[in-house]
């Protein structure tokens, strides 16, 4: 495939800084080598600027740094709509959550403009499904799904391309949800694989339902990726651990299965927080993870064997 690295050192959606030095430890860590040896076309864009902030604000009073997030907004959508429009896969170094709502918007503007459905798929903690109207800690990055979706209270906001269907939304890893994001949720046909459904069902046949409603209607495919994700015994360099996430071989598996379907179109890494990092150790599984996404494995196998 052909790769598009886009920095995206976005720390406006949560308090705790260090989220801006993700877009370099993940370089780093080397992901454009390794996503080269495997045989994929990578060009590393550089980091994104953040241009002029626009004015801004909102009723909710704790709604922290609304017009910073406004402004990687307005440039990331711009950005992953360009690297999909050449006909590349963006792979968008966060940066923490709040820069999907950018991300997202490129996506769906893009697959718009080509006619096709976008799925999203959501690997984290949390659901981030609160709006700026009910967020409780004002940390914007607890809302790009909810803006995805189509939620009303993103006033201050471009009006979503074209709203994401809750059935076209699936999330896995979910250990963490508030009582207005969970009421909200309720409403919705969003999948949710909290940690309850691994836990009983294992990664992978979920996983499998999900891919194959994204292939039967040949849809376009974003993934997102919190650092959350994952247990915060292998990852510790996120602001917002949450014991239980998955484990090694869980994400690696998601990531293969990925791999082999073939479907992803865009990707996000984020909430890597390299300061509260253990000499670059998550940032180096991060970057494990993508090359898993990118057709990394220990034993070469038949392609869709298990398909
Ligand atoms: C919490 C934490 N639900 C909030 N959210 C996230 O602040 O809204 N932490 N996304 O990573
Ligand atoms: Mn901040
Ligand atoms: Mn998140
Ligand atoms: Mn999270």
């Amino acid at each position: 495939s052909r790769i598009s690295l886009i920095g995206a050192p976005v720390d406006s959606g949560q308090r705790r800084r260090g989220c801006l030095m993700g877009p370099i430890a993940y370089r780093v860590a080397g992901i454009e080598p390794l996503l080269a040896e495997l045989g994929h076309d990578v060009t590393d864009l550089g980091d994104v600027a953040l241009g002029e902030l626009p004015q801004a604000d909102c009723v909710n009073p704790t709604v922290d740094q609304l017009p910073e997030t406004l402004g990687w907004t307005h440039a990331l959508r711009q950005r992953v709509a360009e690297a999909l429009e050449s006909g590349t896969i963006p792979v968008v170094l966060g940066g923490d959550h709040s820069l999907a709502l950018g991300t997202v918007t490129g996506s769906a503007e893009h697959a718009a403009r080509a006619g096709r459905p976008l799925f999203l798929l959501w690997l984290d903690a949390h659901s981030d499904f609160h709006t700026p109207l009910t967020t409780e800690s004002g940390n914007l990055h607890g809302t790009p799904v909810a803006y995805i979706a189509g939620r009303e209270g993103f006033d201050a906001f471009p009006p979503f391309p074209l709203p994401v269907p809750g059935k076209n939304i699936c999330m896995f890893g979910i250990r963490s949800v508030d009582s207005a994001e969970h009421a909200a949720l309720r409403t919705t046909e969003i999948t949710v694989n909290d940690m309850r459904v691994l836990d009983e069902r294992g990664i992978v046949a979920p996983l499998r339902e999900f891919l194959d409603q994204v292939r039967s209607a040949d849809a376009m495919l974003h993934v997102s990726l919190d650092v959350d994700f994952l247990d915060p015994s292998i990852a510790p360099a996120v602001g917002t651990t949450v014991p239980g996430g998955a484990t090694f071989r869980e994400a690696h598996l998601v990531c293969e299965l990925l791999h082999e379907s073939g479907l992803m179109t865009s990707l996000d890494l984020v909430e890597l927080n390299p300061f509260l990092d253990e000499r670059g150790r998550t940032a180096r599984l991060m970057v494990d993870l993508a090359a898993s996404l990118f057709g990394k494995k220990v034993f070469d196998r038949p392609t869709r064997s298990f398909l």
